[in-house]
C-alpha cells in the first residue's frame, strides 16, 4: 500500500478526469489516495475509506491583487505530504502544479517523489511562452518521473525544450465502468431524433483548437447525403460563432446544442460516429470514451490521434481542414450497416486490448515502484 497524492484541475477537462479516475482506481488497488485540489474533482463519484480530498485554501489578504494560487497549493501539498506521509505525489498537467509539487517538496519534512503527467497544451501552448518555457523545464527535470499521454506529445516535449530525463508515455484509459457499448432508444426519442436518422457527436471545450466550423461543415456535407443529427455537447468561447454557422447554413433542425452534460456517455451511446477535427491535440481523451461505448471516430491526423484513431479499422484520419474528405469517409461508413458494426466492433476492441484501464493503471504502479526505489540525486 502506497500513500499517493494527486493534484490535478477539478473542473472538466480530461486531464482532470484521468487523475480522478486514476486516483479511484489506486484506492480500489488497497493504496491510500489523496486529492489535493481547489475544488472537489468533479469526477470523484465513488465512496471509498480510502480517499481523502485536501481543499487547498485561497488567502484574500487585501494587499494581494490577485491571490496566490500556486503558493497556496505548494503550501497545502507540504502539509498533506508531511502530515499524511505521502510517498508520491503525482500532478497532472505541468502548469502549474508541477512547479508548486518542488517548492513542497522542499518545504515538506520527508522526501516525497514527484511524478508529472504532461496532458498537452501545458506543453504545446504555455512551454512556447516564453515567460513560461524555462519553468516549466525545470518543474520536468526535477520531477522524479515524468510521463505524457502520447508518443507524439514525448516527442514535442523532447523537440521543445531542454529535457534531460526519460519521458514515459502512459496512454489514456476510461472507465470501463462507465464508457460500454448499450442500446438507448428511448433517448433518441426523447431528442427527437428518429430511429432511422444516424447520430454524430462532437464533445469540446468549444475553444478555436476544436475547429468547430469544420464539424459544422463536415457535417453539413453529410446531411446532404443521409438523413442524420449532429449532436454537439460542452460550451465554450467558440459557441456563439458555431450557432451563427449553423444559422447561416440552415442547419438549426439538423444539429443540437447541448451545452455541458453530465451523462456524456449516454449521448455516445446513441451516437453512430464521432467527429474530432482539432488543430491540437495530445491524445483526444474524448476519442477513447467512443470507442469504448464502440462508436467509430474520425479525425485529424495531428498529434496523438493517430495513436488513438486506427485508420481504416476503428475509423478514419483526415488531414487537418479535409472537410471533404472528412464527410466522405463518414458516408461511406454510415451508409454501409456492415462496415459501421465492423468498425463498432474493432474499436471497442482497440479500447479494451490498447488503452485497458488495468493495463494503464499497472504501468502507473510500476513507474511509482521504480521511483520508489531509486534515489534522487539532487542538483540544485
Ligand atoms: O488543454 C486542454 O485542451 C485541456 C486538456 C485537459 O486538461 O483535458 O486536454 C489535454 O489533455 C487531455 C487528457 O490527457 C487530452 O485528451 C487532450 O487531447 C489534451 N488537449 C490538447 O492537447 C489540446
Amino acid at each position: 500500500m502506497k500513500k499517493i497524492g494527486i493534484t490535478c484541475y477539478p473542473s472538466v477537462g480530461g486531464s482532470g478526469i484521468i487523475a480522478t479516475e486514476l486516483g479511484m482506481l489506486l484506492a480500489e488497488r488497497g493504496n491510500e489516495v489523496h486529492f489535493i485540489t481547489s475544488s472537489l474533482p468533479f469526477r470523484l463519484n465513488r465512496i471509498n475509506p480510502r480517499i481523502y480530498y485536501h481543499e487547498v485554501e485561497l488567502s484574500h489578504y487585501p494587499v494581494f491583487q490577485y491571490p496566490p494560487y500556486d503558493l497556496a497549493l505548494a503550501a497545502k501539498m507540504a502539509e498533506v505530504i508531511s502530515r499524511e506521509e505521502l510517498d508520491i505525489l503525482h500532478v497532472h498537467y505541468a502548469m502549474p502544479h508541477a512547479v508548486s509539487a518542488l517548492l513542497a517538496r522542499d518545504i515538506a519534512d520527508r522526501d516525497v517523489k514527484i511524478v508529472t503527467t504532461l496532458h498537452g497544451t501545458d506543453i504545446t501552448v504555455l512551454a512556447i511562452d516564453d515567460i513560461f518555457k524555462n519553468m516549466i523545464t525545470h518543474a520536468i527535470n526535477h520531477s522524479d518521473a515524468v510521463t505524457a499521454v502520447s508518443e507524439h506529445l514525448k516527442e514535442q516535449t523532447k523537440k521543445q525544450l531542454n529535457v534531460k530525463q526519460p519521458i514515459h508515455v502512459i496512454y489514456n484509459f476510461v472507465n470501463e465502468k462507465e464508457y460500454y457499448p448499450k442500446s438507448l432508444p428511448s433517448i433518441k426519442e426523447q431528442y427527437g431524433i428518429k430511429p432511422s436518422e444516424k447520430v454524430i457527436v462532437h464533445i469540446s471545450n468549444f475553444r478555436k483548437v476544436k475547429r468547430l466550423p469544420d464539424i459544422i461543415h463536415t457535417f453539413a456535407q453529410i446531411q446532404k447525403r443521409i438523413d442524420c443529427k449532429l449532436l454537439l455537447i460542452g460550451d465554450g468561447p467558440e459557441c456563439s460563432t458555431a450557432m451563427e454557422l449553423v444559422d447561416e447554413l440552415g442547419l438549426q433542425e439538423h444539429v443540437l446544442f447541448l451545452g455541458k452534460q453530465k451523462n456524456i456517455s449516454d449521448f455516445i451511446r446513441i451516437s453512430d460516429l464521432k467527429l474530432l477535427l482539432s488543430e491540437k491535440e495530445s491524445f483526444g481523451l474524448v476519442l477513447l470514451e467512443a470507442m469504448a461505448c464502440g462508436v467509430p471516430c474520425i479525425g485529424t491526423r495531428i498529434g496523438g490521434i493517430p495513436e488513438v484513431i486506427e485508420h481504416g479499422v476503428t475509423g478514419y484520419l483526415v488531414q487537418l481542414g479535409a472537410v471533404n474528405q472528412a464527410a466522405e469517409y463518414a458516408v461511406q461508413l454510415l451508409t454501409d450497416e456492415n462496415k459501421l458494426h465492423l468498425f463498432s466492433e474493432q474499436a471497442l476492441k482497440r479500447a479494451n486490448v490498447k488503452f485497458h484501464s488495468d493495463i494503464i493503471v499497472n504501468e502507473y504502479e510500476q513507474l511509482y515502484e521504480q521511483v520508489l526505489g531509486s534515489h534522487r540525486i539532487r542538483n540544485w
